[in-house]
């Protein structure tokens, strides 16, 4: 006889929403995952590509042993071995590495899993005791984030649900429905309540469709937006007096820098009318309770940083932080007391300060000399939770770098990725529901737990586990080595938030309050909102790196922007395996206005070649109402094998920073296209 039972779970993506699942097991099979209808976020619903969960699960091309590269780099050709032989053989390499320099050893790692412990945990003791250079995690969010931070403290914001009760939403640099579905419910809630909403997005994305209004301005230019919003509220004196006073510093300079934003130059600058910049202004400056929903899709361009910073303060000029159901909302993570300290045992270095390398600029790092600006040539690469190769800017370096035959490269995965192509050795790793973690959000204000609902498929092996056993084969002897994952969960964080009560109850809501700025109390040095940042001065309008603005003779040659926003049914580059989820996006697009197309020759469905300086991606063409004049959706994130010609969207991007964090610059890129 069969006995289901169900587990609780979380999702491990990078995405807002970490929902509360419940896993169905019978026989020791996972049979299906479901949102919880309990957890006050995930409603009971799922997303359509973790709703396939066990079919990525129990996918016939999940990685079942550790493998060997027999053939050359990047043709994916691998030998079965034992975990004994591969894990020896690693240890003697990295060892032999570290006897020279242990920063020649890098590990890579981004948020294949956002869980505290497969995310975070052994795999930093273990760089950690080594002494390998550490890893700027930036590829994401880094702009924005620490733009966050500087204004207001750290990296906060309102709770989502209480979106539900605005009566003006600007979706801004979000394409809610795709990537923030559980904020989207709620938007929904309020839209029926009479609330408007206004999508801030160069695409037409679906969900533009279903705003009140979209405002399709030129990628990297809400900087600008938001500096002509600033302009319209002084002249029309749309301020809290009282809140600016108490709650924020440096108001009087940047009162004056946007005396020059009219809303006729802001609308030259963004692409749009001056009467859009005056309603929004109006409707911005005179609806309570408004909120903003900003994502990260807006600072993946080189003002990023700034233009985060100059639409952060915008609540805080109007007062809108005084509801609960005003404010803003980019990022709520900072809110959560995690315990990295006891997680990842900085401590380890015991006193040695490694060098940092940027995961962003893999692509230059890679194929670096050493030097003594640089430090030592990278030898070893420890890829875990992430697919460079196809994910990181610039991929014909980034595929450069992977294909040195004098690189040990070693990548912890579920599938062969692009990444895991490039291996000498590909170590099985185990999903979701096959190990225990613990996870934060950055969407919403619960800690969610995750129980280990199946045996590991195969011999996968957690990404702890690997570490802990390398650490053995190292002869690593510190106690922190032999900690259980559950061990680790009690410690991860804090306060707040007990693990015998979290693993009771599946979740525990963070002890906030309802407005939390609502009286100020920024986690600042003054306690107050900074629009003067120490190091930062105060924001302004940073013009694309690749634009009319900065790079004239450039944009000549290569007139069109491209954006290259996520497809609604992958995870960035999770589930483009999954053929199900590939089979609803079909093939990889770049979507470009009618006009583009028709002085370019270029008809629907028509195979294309999208190049620049960098390189060429060869994908299909659709002409489309979803893209503006002058601008192209690149979307993204294609395996190379799996698109047109081993090529994906990054064959185009550049690695150029960020003002602010030190992050790529994937939306601030200039392309032209032909027809193939
Ligand atoms: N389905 C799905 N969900 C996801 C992801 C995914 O790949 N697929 N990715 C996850 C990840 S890694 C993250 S970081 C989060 C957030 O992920 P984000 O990448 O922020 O995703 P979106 O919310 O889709 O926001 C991107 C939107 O920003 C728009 N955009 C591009 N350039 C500009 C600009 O200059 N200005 C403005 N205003 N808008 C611009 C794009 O057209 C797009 O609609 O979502 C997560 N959720
Ligand atoms: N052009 C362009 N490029 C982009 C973006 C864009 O919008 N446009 N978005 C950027 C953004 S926002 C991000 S966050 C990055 C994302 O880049 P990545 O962090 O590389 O994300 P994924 O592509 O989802 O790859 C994660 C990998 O981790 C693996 N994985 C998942 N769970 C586990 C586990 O428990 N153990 C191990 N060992 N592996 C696991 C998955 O199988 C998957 O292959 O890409 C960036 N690149
Ligand atoms: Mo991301």
């Amino acid at each position: 006889m069969s006995s289901a039972v169900t587990v609780r779970a979380a999702c491990p993506h990078d995405c807002p929403d970490t929902c509360a699942m419940r896993v169905t097991v019978e026989d020791g099979r996972a049979v299906r995952v479901q949102g919880d209808p309990a957890h006050p976020t995930t409603h009971g619903a799922l997303c359509t590509k973790v709703s396939r969960y066990p079919e990525r699960t129990y996918h016939p091309e999940r990685v079942l042993h550790p493998l060997k590269r027999v053939g050359p780099k990047g043709a994916g050709e691998f030998v079965r071995v034992t975990w004994d032989e591969a894990l020896a053989d690693i240890a003697a390499r990295l060892k032999a590495i570290a006897a020279r320099n242990p920063e020649a050893v890098v590990p890579y790692s981004y948020a294949g899993t956002m869980g505290l412990l497969q995310g975070e945990s052994m795999d930093r003791r273990f760089f950690h005791k080594l002494g390998a250079s550490l890893l700027d995690r930036t590829i994401c969010s880094n702009a924005g984030s620490e733009a966050l931070a500087a204004t207001y403290g750290a990296r906060i914001g309102m709770h989502v649900e209480h979106f539900a009760e605005s009566r003006l939403i600007l979706i801004w640099g979000s394409n809610s429905i795709a990537s923030n579905l559980h904020f989207w419910t709620f938007a929904q809630a309020a839209k029926r309540q009479g609330a408007k909403l206004v999508c801030i997005d160069p695409r037409r994305t679906e969900t533009a469709d279903k705003c009140h209004q979209h405002l399709a301005l030129r990628p990297g230019t809400d900087g600008a937006l938001a500096l002509g919003l600033i302009h319209e509220l002084v002249a029309n004196d749309w301020l809290d007096h009282d809140y600016i006073d108490q709650h924020t510093e440096g108001w009087p300079a940047l009162r004056e820098r946007a005396k020059a934003w009219t809303p006729e130059r802001t609308a030259e600058v963004c692409g749009l009318t001056a009467d859009d910049v005056r309603g929004l202004a109006r409707d911005y400056g005179t609806t309570a309770p408004a909120a903003i929903r900003l994502n990260y899709g807006m600072q993946r361009v080189r003002g990023g940083g700034n233009a985060v910073r100059l639409i952060a303060i915008l609540p805080c000029l109007t007062g809108a932080w005084r509801h609960r159901a005003g404010g803003l909302l980019l990022s709520a993570s900072g809110w959560f007391p995690k315990d990295a300290a006891a997680l990842q045992r900085p401590d380890l270095l015991a006193g040695r300060r490694p060098r940092t390398i940027n995961m962003s600029t893999i692509g230059d790092d890679l194929l670096r000399e050493a030097s003594p600006a640089f430090g030592p040539r990278i030898e070893a690469l420890v890829v875990y939770n992430s697919n460079p190769v196809a994910v990181a800017p610039e991929s014909p370096k980034v595929v450069a770098g992977f294909r040195r035959d004098d690189l040990f490269t070693v990548v912890l995965e579920h599938f062969l990725t692009d990444t895991a192509d490039h291996a000498d050795y590909v170590l099985p790793a185990t999903t979701q529901l096959e190990h225990l973690d613990v996870h934060t959000s950055y969407g919403h204000t619960y800690a969610v737990i995750n129980e280990q609902a199946v045996a590991p498929v195969g011999e996968a092996r957690s990404n702890t586990q690997v570490f802990r056993d390398l650490a053995t084969h190292m002869g690593f002897d510190e106690p922190c080595f032999r900690d259980t994952d559950e061990d680790m969960a009690r410690v991860a964080f804090k306060r707040d938030v007990d693990f015998d009560r979290l693993r009771a109850e599946g979740w525990v809501k963070l002890p906030l309050p309802e407005a939390p700025l609502a009286d100020g109390r920024f986690p600042t040095a003054s306690g107050r909102c900074l629009i003067d940042a120490p190091g930062l001065g105060v924001p302004d309008h940073v013009p694309n790196h690749e634009s009319a603005e900065s790079t004239p003779a450039l944009a000549a040659r290569y007139p069109l922007a491209m954006i290259s926003p996520p497809a609604r049914n992958f995870l960035n580059s999770t589930f483009v395996n999954v053929k199900s989820l590939r089979d609803i996006e079909s093939e990889p697009l770049l979507e470009i206005h009618a006009d583009d197309a028709a002085v370019r020759g270029i008809a629907d469905g028509a195979t294309v070649e999208v190049f620049n300086d960098r390189g060429t991606y060869h994908c299909t063409a659709r002409v489309s109402t979803r893209a503006r004049p002058g601008v192209v959706n690149g979307l993204g994130i294609w395996w190379r094998k799996l698109g047109v010609r081993g090529t994906n969207v990054n064959e185009l991007t550049h690695q150029h920073l960020t003002d602010i964090g030190r992050a790529p610059s994937f939306y601030d890129c200039l392309v032209d296209v032909r027809p193939a």
